[in-house]
Order: C-alpha cells, then sequence, then structure tokens
C-alpha cells in the first residue's frame, strides 16, 4: 500500500555561481526525491533580488506529489541545498541554491522549523509568477487564490527566461 500523496509548490532561486545551471539541477535532484513524483515545473526567469543584494537571481516553482511530511520534505530540501554547497553567513545572503516550501497541499504549518504557506509567498512576484504559469487558479490556505496578490507585486522586476 502506497501512502497519500500531497500536492506540494517549492520555491527554487539562486544567485551565486551558475545560477541558471544551478536550478536546472535543483529541478533534476527533486524529481529523484524519494516517494515523490514532479508533475509540473515553470519556466525559469531571471528576477531582481528582492529585500537581498548581489546578482539577479534565476528563479523558478515545481509541482510535486509527494508521500513525505512536510518534515521530511524541509530536511530533504536542505540535504540538497548543502550538495549545492549552500552557505548562510547572513539573512538573505546569496546563495547558490534556496528550496522553499511554498505550499503544502492546503495545510496550514507552524513550527520552529517551518511556517507553510511560505509567509512572503503574496509579496514576492518571483513566487507568484512562476506558481501561476503553472496552476493560475491555485488557492493559498486561509489567504484565497493566488491571483488576486499580482498587483501587490507589480513593481518587481521579472522576465522569463
Ligand atoms: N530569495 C530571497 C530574498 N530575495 N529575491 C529574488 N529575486 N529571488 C529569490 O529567490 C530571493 C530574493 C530569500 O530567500
Ligand atoms: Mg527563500
Ligand atoms: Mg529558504
Amino acid at each position: 500500500m502506497s501512502a497519500a500523496r500531497t500536492a506540494c509548490y517549492i520555491g527554487i532561486g539562486s544567485n551565486l555561481g551558475d545560477a541558471r545551471a544551478n536550478v536546472e539541477r535543483a529541478i533534476e535532484r527533486l524529481k529523484g526525491l524519494r516517494d515523490t513524483s514532479m508533475n509540473a515545473q515553470s519556466s525559469l526567469f531571471r528576477t531582481a533580488p528582492v529585500d537581498a543584494g548581489g546578482d539577479d537571481y534565476i528563479n523558478a516553482v515545481v509541482r510535486i506529489d509527494t508521500a513525505l511530511s512536510a518534515q521530511e520534505l524541509l530536511q530533504a530540501l536542505q540535504a540538497i541545498e548543502l550538495d549545492f554547497g549552500r552557505e548562510r553567513p547572513f539573512p538573505n545572503a546569496p546563495r547558490t541554491l534556496d528550496l522553499d516550501i511554498e505550499l503544502y497541499g492546503q495545510q496550514v504549518i507552524s513550527t520552529e522549523a517551518l511556517t507553510v504557506p511560505h509567509p512572503r509567498m503574496t509579496q514576492r512576484a518571483f513566487v507568484l509568477i512562476p506558481l501561476l504559469q503553472i496552476d493560475p487558479l491555485v488557492t493559498i490556505p486561509g489567504l484565497g487564490p493566488a491571483h488576486t496578490f499580482v498587483p501587490n507585486v507589480a513593481g518587481q522586476a521579472i522576465h522569463r527566461i
């Protein structure tokens, strides 16, 4: 018997090293997660740093169906970040790879380690635009349809590549 799977959206970002290659390789790693399948991936986008310095980012969002718990998924994502040489010298420092759980089904999760929906996802074009590209009708638990937040992020530079 296989456990029920939950549809999750993962935000992917890089602005250190070969950012585009990092994001492409990260998507391949996510496809290999145990008990998980990937069923949608956005385009790659070049985005201006938001509340951060450094080079432009490459961002994307993928949708997975996973039997992993949210905590197991978080640990798996952090292990991939470490494999990519992720360091955390200061908050929002340039990074080789950032993997964030944006949505975990329609669950609201608030623990020391994890807050889902991602608390800033409605304020960030680099999450909303790729998310809506793959799922225009997706809803954010507690907040409603994601597309209603697009006007909030209209000033943020984002270009599909
Ligand atoms: N991630 C951040 C902070 N700022 N800006 C862009 N454009 N893309 C990101 O992925 C990003 C950011 C913190 O995780
Ligand atoms: Mg992040
Ligand atoms: Mg992160």
